[in-house]
């Protein structure tokens, strides 16, 4: 009886470690990105889209802002149906992403919006974006320019 009693507390701990060792290989620590693209626009553009895979960590977060050093701005947009037409509008509240979520910024989605083009972009560029996360601080990406036909890159 006294030793069931002494190993049942070891027991429970080490199913508990174990539990724990079994969620953090499965669900990343940190969130990740996959797939960072911005869409090559002519020179005499003042505008263009960027898109990413947000792989979410194992906590609930929000994207809540962008910046880049190539654009005056850059805004967290959807895309909507209004009359037929295809519409954007700023996510004021940014993005919500629960724990262990994806969620993937593409041409007709939610977006990236860099407003006020500072230079003009060429196929192949690399341009860093920092997104900024509610509860895991700032994040510093690299986009690469590429060419878009339509809605799929
Ligand atoms: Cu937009």
């Amino acid at each position: 009886m006294s030793i069931f009693s002494l190993h049942l507390p070891l027991l429970i701990l080490c199913l508990f470690i174990n539990l724990n060792q079994c969620k953090a290989s499965t669900i990343p620590q940190e969130v990740s990105f996959e797939n960072a693209w911005i869409r090559l626009v002519p020179p005499s553009s003042q505008i263009t889209g960027a898109y990413v895979k947000i792989v979410n960590a194992n906590i609930d977060d929000r994207l809540i802002s962008a910046k880049s050093s190539i654009s005056e701005s850059v805004e967290i947009h959807s895309m909507f149906e209004k009359d037929g037409m295809m519409m954007m509008r700023q996510l004021e509240n940014g993005i919500v992403l629960q724990a262990g979520e994806i969620s993937i910024l593409r041409p007709g989605g939610n977006h990236l919006m860099l407003i006020g083009l500072q230079k003009s972009l060429s196929l192949n560029d690399k341009v860093p974006i920092e997104l900024e996360f509610e509860k895991q601080g700032k994040k510093q990406i690299t986009f690469e320019v590429k060419e878009a036909s339509g809605m799929n890159p």
